[in-house]
């Protein structure tokens, strides 16, 4: 099942590069069909992965919304590397959580609440998850700005 619309995902992205794209072939708008497939394949989520989408950091000034039962932006790219203090605002209505098992963080958000949580990018992807809500998704990803080549 994950592999089929990973593969889907790709050939949606394929297709996508093209000016082929005739619309109508699926329900879903492309750009929301597609960024979601990008962001997953770019930091290696797997499982479930409830997208709400990408969005570029402004400097280092990360927020990063804790919905029921997602992350929006789930993927947010342009992450300076280092240090970066990513806020997070619980505008759901239960408990969330903001997880990041290999750097230690495990932090609880109440509804209504905001956290402010240092992470530390040095890798090119940072995955990060909510540890009451990751079978439903809940998980979302810090991707490194690229450096020039
Ligand atoms: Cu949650």
């Amino acid at each position: 099942m994950t592999l089929a619309l990973a593969l889907l995902a790709t050939a949606a992205l394929g297709a996508g590069c093209g000016r082929s794209g005739g619309g109508g072939a699926t329900a879903a708008p492309s750009a929301a069909a597609t960024a979601p497939d990008r962001c997953a394949q770019l930091a290696g989520l797997t499982g479930e992965v409830s997208d709400h989408g990408v969005a570029r950091a402004s400097g280092s000034v990360l927020t990063v919304e804790a919905g029921d039962f997602f992350f929006a932006p789930t993927c947010v790219t342009g992450v300076q590397q280092g240090t970066v203090s990513v806020t997070v605002r619980n505008s759901g209505r239960i408990l969330h959580n903001i997880s990041i098992p290999d750097q230690g963080i495990d932090s609880d958000i109440e509804p209504g609440k905001s956290m402010i949580v240092p992470v530390k990018v040095e890798s090119a992807s940072v995955p990060l998850l909510c540890k009451y809500h990751r079978t439903a998704g809940m998980v979302g990803a810090l991707i490194r700005e690229t450096p020039p080549k």
